[in-house]
C-alpha cells in the first residue's frame, strides 16, 4: 500500500486505541490499562514494541501524532491489554511543561470518562549515561502524577542489557554482567528504595541480551503478566494528577505535579534573573570603559538568557491553565491533523485513479494497434501481446494498490466519523477528547 495510505490505516487504528484509553469506546471489564514511564531513552517505546509484537514505524517512535502519548494494545488469555506509552520528562527536545499539558489532557480525560489505571511500570537503563539528575527528575514526576499511598501495582524494569549478554562463557562478558548487576542494585536502592518500601516490584527487561523477538516478547509479556495479576487481586486508587486536576477542578500550578514543576520554574527563573543583573552590571561596566568588542558579546549572552526568561515564563502561564483549556487545544489539533490527512489521502487516490485509467486507455490503444498491424504477422502479433500482457500485470497490481487504499481509506473514514461523533454528542461535557 502507498505511504498516505499506510499512514492512514495507522492513525485510523491509533485513532479507535485512543478512543478506548479515552473511555469513548466501552471496553470489557477484564482489560487491563498500563502506563509504561521512565526518562527519555529508557526504552518504553522499545519494550512496547516487543510486547505487543508491533513493529513501530517512524509515525509512532517519533513523536505521534498526539506529540507524545500512544496507545497500544495485545491479547493477553482474551483479555486485551491496553500499554500506554508516555513521553519523559527533561527531555531535551521538548520542555515538561509541554510533556505535562499533553500528559493532562489524555490522563484526564480517561479519568473523567472513567478508565482507570490499573498499574505502572517504569523504565530504568542501567546506561551509565543517564544522569542522575533526569532520573531523579522523572521519578519524582511520576510520584507527584501517582501520589499513591501504596505502589503494589507499580513495577521497575532495568532495560539496555547489553546485546548476548546471556552468553556469558567468556570472562569478559561474564565480568560486565557482574559489574552491571552489581549498579543495577545501587540504582535500585538509590532511586527506588521508598517505593519498593510501599510495595513496588523489580525486574529486568530481557536481561540476556537477546535479539531473538519472540524471546524479547516473552520476557515483556511475562513482566506484564505479573503486573496484570496484580490489578486482577489489588484495584489502584486513581491517579493524584488527574483526581485534582478533573475532580476538583484545580488549575495546573495547583495539582501536586504542577507544584513541583512550578517550584523548578521559580528557581529556574531567579537563576536566569541573576545571571541577567551580573550581565547587565558588566554590559555597564563595558560601556564606561568603551570596550565594543566586550559589549557586542555581553548583549548577546543577554539576549539568550531573555529568551530562556521568556520561555519560563511562557511556561508559568500554561501553568495557569484548567483542563478545559488545554482539552480544547489538543482537541482541534487532533481534528485538523485528521482533515490535512484525509485531503492528502483523497488527493493520492485521485491521483493513482487519474493514472490507471490513463494505463488502461494506452493498454487499450496498444492492443487495437497490434491487432490491425500484425494481422497477418502471426509471430510479431505474439511479441507485441506479450508486451501488452506486461502492461495489463501492471494494471492489475495497480488495481490491487487501488483497492486496499481505498479500504484503508473507508477504514480511516469511519474512524473519524465514529470519534467524532461521539465527541459532538458529549458537547459541553468534561469528558470529551480528541
Ligand atoms: N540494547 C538495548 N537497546 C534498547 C533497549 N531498549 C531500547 N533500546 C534502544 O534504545 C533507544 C531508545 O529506546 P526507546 O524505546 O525509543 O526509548 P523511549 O524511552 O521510548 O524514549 P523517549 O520516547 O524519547 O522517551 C532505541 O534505539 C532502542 O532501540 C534495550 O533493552 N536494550
Ligand atoms: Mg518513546
Amino acid at each position: 500500500m502507498n505511504d498516505a495510505g499506510t499512514a492512514c490505516e495507522r492513525l485510523a487504528g491509533n485513532a479507535r486505541r485512543f478512543a478506548a484509553f479515552t473511555g469513548l469506546i466501552e471496553v470489557d471489564p477484564l482489560d487491563r490499562f498500563f502506563l509504561i514511564v521512565g526518562a527519555p531513552g529508557s526504552g518504553k517505546t522499545e519494550f512496547i514494541s516487543r510486547c505487543t509484537d508491533q513493529e513501530m514505524g517512524p509515525s509512532e517512535r517519533l513523536p505521534s501524532c498526539t506529540d507524545s502519548i500512544n496507545v497500544f494494545n495485545y491479547k493477553w488469555h482474551g483479555r486485551r491489554i491496553h500499554l500506554i506509552d508516555t513521553p519523559g520528562f527533561n527531555d531535551p527536545n521538548r520542555s515538561d511543561i509541554e510533556t505535562l499539558k499533553v500528559l493532562s489532557t489524555y490522563l484526564g480525560a480517561s479519568y473523567a470518562n472513567e478508565v482507570r489505571i490499573d498499574g505502572i511500570l517504569m523504565l530504568q537503563s542501567i546506561k551509565s549515561d543517564n544522569t542522575g539528575t533526569t532520573n531523579r527528575h522523572n521519578i519524582d514526576m511520576v510520584k507527584a502524577i501517582c501520589g499513591f499511598t501504596g505502589y503494589r501495582n507499580f513495577g521497575i524494569a532495568t532495560t539496555m542489557w547489553p546485546r548476548e549478554s546471556g552468553r556469558n562463557d567468556d570472562r569478559q562478558t561474564w565480568n560486565q554482567c557482574v559489574f552491571l548487576r552489581n549498579r543495577e542494585a545501587e540504582i535500585i536502592q538509590k532511586y527506588y528504595g521508598d517505593l519498593q518500601q510501599d510495595g513496588a516490584f523489580s525486574c529486568r527487561f530481557n536481561e540476556t541480551g537477546t535479539w531473538n523477538p519472540y524471546e524479547q516478547k516473552a520476557h515483556a509479556q511475562n513482566i506484564m503478566s505479573q503486573l496484570i495479576e496484580l490489578s486482577d487481586g489489588y484495584k489502584p486508587e486513581a491517579l493524584q494528577f488527574p483526581r485534582e486536576f478533573i475532580h476538583e477542578r484545580r488549575i495546573l500550578a495547583k495539582t501536586s505535579v504542577g507544584t513541583y514543576v512550578g517550584i523548578q520554574l521559580y528557581k529556574s527563573m531567579k537563576a536566569y534573573e541573576a545571571h541577567m543583573a551580573e550581565v547587565t552590571a558588566e554590559m555597564e561596566k563595558a560601556a564606561e570603559n568603551e570596550d565594543a568588542e566586550n559589549l557586542a558579546e555581553l548583549t548577546e549572552v543577554r539576549d539568550e538568557i531573555e529568551g530562556y526568561l521568556s520561555q519560563v515564563h511562557q511556561d508559568q502561564a500554561i501553568l495557569k491553565g484548567t483542563f478545559e483549556d488545554f482539552h480544547g487545544d489538543e482537541q482541534m489539533e487532533w481534528k485538523e491533523k485528521m482533515d490535512v490527512l484525509e485531503t492528502d489521502f483523497r488527493e493520492e487516490i485521485d491521483r493513482k485513479e487519474t493514472e490507471l485509467l490513463e494505463l488502461e486507455d494506452m493498454v487499450r490503444g496498444m492492443r487495437k494497434e497490434a491487432e490491425r498491424k500484425y494481422r497477418l504477422d502471426r509471430q510479431k502479433k505474439e511479441e507485441a501481446m506479450d508486451k501488452v500482457e506486461d502492461y495489463q500485470e501492471a494494471i492489475e497490481s495497480s488495481r490491487e494498490e487501488m483497492a486496499q487504499s481505498r479500504g484503508a481509506y473507508k477504514q480511516f473514514r469511519s474512524a473519524k466519523t465514529e470519534i467524532f461523533n461521539k465527541l459532538e454528542s458529549e458537547e459541553g461535557g468534561v469528558c470529551t477528547i480528541m
